[in-house]
């Protein structure tokens, strides 16, 4: 993998081997990034999908790019389509694409950038992100309006966690063994940031979803 280029603002901080850059973004390119994800919204409304067990889950999401997360009673998969339609995903934000270039140190082209949106009280449980075809490919996670309280841990459930803060405009690459490592998100600090309107949080997360063709 190229080392990632160096002209990066903000301080980078590595917790059980995922690597945030804190405040990557200034106000001016979380501006630009939030007009484009509004787009993608607009295109593709965000919804609360059901879990495999039946529950809706209180993150809202959509997606951008050739391939979308979606999670139902049947699963979780990826997509080429909208659930319930013929239609296709939105394109990814050019902002993002910079950003996947600039931090994420892979040749490919991300296929996947699931939206999730945090209203007050949302949280996401501890997980493995798994649904990838290579775990070689890093995810990027970028986040933008009301500071979330993540936890990480490693790869086995029971392994020890710790918790930091990912506040509008920093961005987390999980790449290596941390690509594999359980985490969540415990819950959102409200008011924490203006660039939202309508308060919460959104976070995305650039995913390359199929398998090299070599
Ligand atoms: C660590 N999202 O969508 S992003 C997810 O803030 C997800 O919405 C959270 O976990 C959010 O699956 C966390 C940071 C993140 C993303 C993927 C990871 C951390 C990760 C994959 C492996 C290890
Ligand atoms: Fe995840």
């Amino acid at each position: 993998m190229p080392p990632v280029k160096l002209d990066l603002p903000g301080g980078i901080e590595e917790i059980l081997g995922v690597r945030v850059f804190r405040g990557l973004l200034d106000a001016d390119a979380q501006h630009r990034l939030l007009a484009e994800i509004r787009d993608v919204i607009r295109a593709a409304p965000l919804a609360h999908y059901d879990t495999p067990w039946g529950k809706p889950m209180s993150v809202a999401m959509t997606n951008a790019g050739s391939h979308g997360w979606v999670s139902d009673r049947r699963g979780y998969r990826y997509l080429r389509t909208r659930p319930g339609t013929n239609s296709s995903w939105p394109p990814i934000s050019p902002e993002a694409l910079s950003i996947w270039s600039r931090v994420s140190g892979s040749q490919r082209t991300p296929q996947c950038c699931l939206v999730n949106y945090y209203a007050r009280g949302a949280r996401m449980g501890m997980h493995r992100d798994a649904d990838e075809a290579d775990m070689r490919e890093p995810v990027v996670s970028i986040s933008l309006g009301d500071t979330a309280r993540f936890r990480v841990g490693g790869l086995r459930r029971r392994d020890p966690t710790r918790q930091t803060l990912l506040a509008s405009g920093d961005v987390a690459v999980l790449a290596g063994a941390a690509r594999r490592a359980y985490h969540g998100i415990e819950g959102i600090r409200c008011g924490e940031s203006e660039l939202l309107a309508e308060g919460g949080r959104l976070n995305l997360t650039l995913r390359v979803v199929t398998p090299t063709g070599i």
